[in-house]
């Protein structure tokens, strides 16, 4: 017998990866953007700052080689330090997503990373995976020796 409730069956525990984009780090808002995660009760698992090669920025963009807006993309990623971090905890990935607002932060909404502190839609602050898929991959490629 099951006795868990409609809520806790839909919950899972994931892991997610986020990078806090060189904008963030540049304007002193590494800590204010890693409270909101640590306030919302995900557990940092991993993280590093480093300013990462382009070809990390490129296969961390894969999906959109061959954009007009790729090239300038990988550079800026490439270009200063940026944070890099696996957090775990209930529905991680799409809790993050609603966190970090909408790609455009014209358009993503207050009390979001990119509502809040977003410039424009390739500076929006934050990257937060998109799919359990996305997770997996992207934290192979920047965590690579993750254990645990
Ligand atoms: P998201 O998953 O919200 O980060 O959005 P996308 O996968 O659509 O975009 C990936 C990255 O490309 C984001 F950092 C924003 C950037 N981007 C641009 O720079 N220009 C565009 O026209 C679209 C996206």
């Amino acid at each position: 017998m099951d006795y868990k409730s409609d809520h806790e069956k839909n919950m899972k525990k994931e892991r997610t990866f986020l990078m806090i984009k060189p904008e963030g780090v540049e304007q002193g808002l590494i800590g204010e953007i890693i409270g909101r995660f640590e306030r919302k009760g995900f557990k940092i698992v991993a993280m590093k700052l480093l300013k990462i090669s382009r070809e990390v920025a490129e296969k961390q963009y894969e999906e959109h080689r061959g954009k007009d807006f790729f090239e300038g993309l990988v550079s800026y990623m490439s270009s200063a330090p940026t944070v890099s971090m696996v957090i775990e905890g209930e529905n991680a990935i799409g809790v993050a997503r609603e966190m970090a607002g909408a790609t455009d932060p014209k358009l993503a909404k207050p009390g979001t990373i990119r509502g809040d502190y977003g410039i424009d839609i390739q500076r929006n602050m934050i990257h937060a995976s998109d799919s359990e898929e996305a997770a997996k991959r992207e934290i192979s490629i920047h965590f690579p020796d993750i254990t645990g």
